[in-house]
């Protein structure tokens, strides 16, 4: 039997997911994955973008949902790929960014968490300072083997903690405060 879940994660990327999951998890959420593919609008910004694919994830699942959309904002690349960061992964890849980028490595990593439900669209967002690597170390997916956290010498690949400081659980720890309350509040 499939085990009913009363907040769903839609993406076509099953890292994302399993990464959300495992942070909401040590919240006290529980989260269903749909995989889909979502319709992206082309737009400067990350929240545009997130509150979109919410409501186009909500159209087609009819539950409560969460979805999340990221970037990698280079600054010597003022902000490149920034919105397009999974467009540019696919067709540059971390090759290629290594080659664009030169001296000044300072980077960092955006998240956009929106929920949707009948009633309600709200985006949390969380922010993650780094650098970029000089080679892509160590095996993860994405951009992780070429991203440097602030505070660290090893990149997002290399370590076994990412999920206690990435840009994805600072999002999600904001969104599973405002979600806990909701849900409280509804109770009495
Ligand atoms: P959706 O179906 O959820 O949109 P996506 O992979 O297209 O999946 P995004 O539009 O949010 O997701 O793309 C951002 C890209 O940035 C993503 O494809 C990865 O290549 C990269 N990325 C995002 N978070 C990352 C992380 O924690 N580690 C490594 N790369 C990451």
């Amino acid at each position: 039997m499939h085990k009913s879940f009363d907040l769903f994660f839609v993406s076509s990327n099953s890292h994302k997911y399993i990464e959300a999951k495992t942070i909401l998890d040590s919240f006290g959420i529980e989260l269903g994955f749909l995989k889909l593919n979502l319709e992206e609008i082309q737009s400067h910004s990350l929240n545009e973008i997130a509150e979109k694919k919410a409501k186009d994830a909500f159209s087609k699942c009819k539950k409560p949902i969460i979805i999340e959309d990221d970037g990698l904002f280079i600054d010597s690349l003022n902000g490149f790929p920034g919105p397009y960061s999974s467009y540019v992964f696919e067709t540059l890849g971390n090759k290629g960014i290594l080659k664009l980028v030169s001296s000044k490595r300072n980077a960092k990593f955006v998240s956009h968490i929106a929920y949707c439900d009948k009633k309600i669209l709200k985006t949390f967002v969380g922010k993650l300072d780094g650098t970029i690597s000089k080679s892509q170390r160590g095996k993860g997916w994405g951009y992780d083997p070429i991203f440097i956290p602030k505070n660290s010498e090893k990149t997002f690949a290399e370590i076994n903690h990412k999920n206690e400081l990435s840009h994805r659980f600072k999002a999600l720890k904001k969104f599973s405060n405002w979600y806990l309350d909701k849900l409280e509040s509804n109770d009495q």
